[in-house]
């Protein structure tokens, strides 16, 4: 197994001070999220990634443009580390028109095809094979681009997992699997229910792929076997499958406290929250507290905008109701 948890030094500042304005966008984003919520503005479920930053933040940085990202339902942060700008996506929650799917899809159903981002996916393991597909055609049509695709722990006991990742090992498609193991599934612990003690890496091995554990919570580290991986699928290498071991701060949706969850492990994975832990690298690697500040109140006036902009938004009208709902492709492709 290749535990990659130490931070890697080929990443330059400039760099790392977009992973750290990166995760602070998140973070602050889904905290307004979350307020939101409690004023009862926020449509539908939704389901917080606070805690996880590191992961969407690490990947989306080792990706490019042209490449395409699957998100589960927990996407917000998948979403817009990818560019997806925040008065969209926050007006998606509310159920705006100005949201990123005009109001019908809400937090579950976040999707910017010019962003890359290729769906999130609420029927958990769905999308695994999907992400195969995609990887399919740009394998087919000789392009270079990489499919990367996001799941919790409890998704690897999905049978759709293990389908994919034999279908991308046997085909060598350019995909990423990445899984976000943050310990629980809905209610309960994944080591309850999984019979190896790392759900994904403990299983690569199965299908032809080397185990990658990383620390989910280092964005440096996340970043690196991110890129390396990337780079095998662009290459004509295959996929590879990386499990990042994280923690969500809360519980599982928006409407559960998680108190079934230690207090100490609580406690104990807050300590390694990612976000003041990548400030005090940078700070141990020089930079000075105003740059620091100053990303910190940029993102703050962001989020504040596009709060504003998203309460402002229509409440979308009937007629949406009845549209995007059938495309007719017509049938003659099947003659
Ligand atoms: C096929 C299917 N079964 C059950 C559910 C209900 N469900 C939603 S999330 C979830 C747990 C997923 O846990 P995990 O993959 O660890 O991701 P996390 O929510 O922790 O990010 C379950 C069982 C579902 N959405 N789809």
């Amino acid at each position: 197994m290749t535990t990659a948890t130490k931070p890697t030094t080929a990443i330059d500042l400039e760099h790392r001070l977009a992973l750290y304005r990166s995760q602070v966008a998140l973070r602050l984003f889904e905290t307004r999220a979350y307020d939101l919520f409690l004023e009862n503005l926020v449509k539908g479920t939704s389901h917080l990634s606070l805690g996880q930053e590191a992961i969407a933040a690490g990947v989306a940085a080792a990706m490019r443009e042209t490449d395409w990202t699957f998100a589960t339902y927990r996407g917000h942060a998948h979403t817009l580390a990818r560019g997806v700008p925040m008065t969209p996506v926050l007006a998606e929650l509310l159920g705006r028109a100005n949201g990123l799917m005009a109001g019908k899809g809400g937090s579950m159903h976040l999707t910017s095809v010019e962003h890359g981002v290729m769906g999130s996916y609420a029927i958990i393991g769905a999308h695994l094979p999907i992400a195969c597909g995609a990887a399919w055609s740009a394998q087919y049509r000789g392009t270079d681009q990489v499919a990367v695709c996001f799941f919790g722990d409890g998704t690897t006991n999905i049978g759709a997992f293990h389908e994919a990742l034999n279908f991308a090992a046997i085909w060598k498609l350019p995909v990423v699997f990445i899984c976000e193991n943050n310990l629980w599934m809905e209610y309960t612990r994944t080591t309850e229910v999984t019979a190896v003690a790392h759900p994904a890496a403990d299983r690569a091995g199965a299908y032809g792929l080397e185990s990658i554990l990383v620390d989910g919570n280092d964005a440096d580290a996340v970043y690196d076997v991110a890129a390396r991986a990337i780079a095998r699928a662009r290459a004509g290498e295959g996929p590879s499958l990386i499990e990042a071991e994280t923690y969500r701060h809360g519980g599982h949706s928006r409407a559960d406290p998680g108190k079934y969850r230690p207090d100490e492990e609580v406690a104990q994975w807050k300590a390694k929250d990612p976000v003041p832990r990548y400030r005090a690298r940078l700070v141990e690697l020089g930079v000075d507290e105003a740059t620091l500040v100053a990303i910190e109140s940029e993102v703050a006036d962001e989020v504040e905008a596009a709060t504003e902009a998203a309460k402002a938004g229509a409440i979308p009208g009937e007629d949406l109701l009845m549209k995007d709902v059938w495309a007719n492709g017509g049938s003659s492709w099947r003659n």
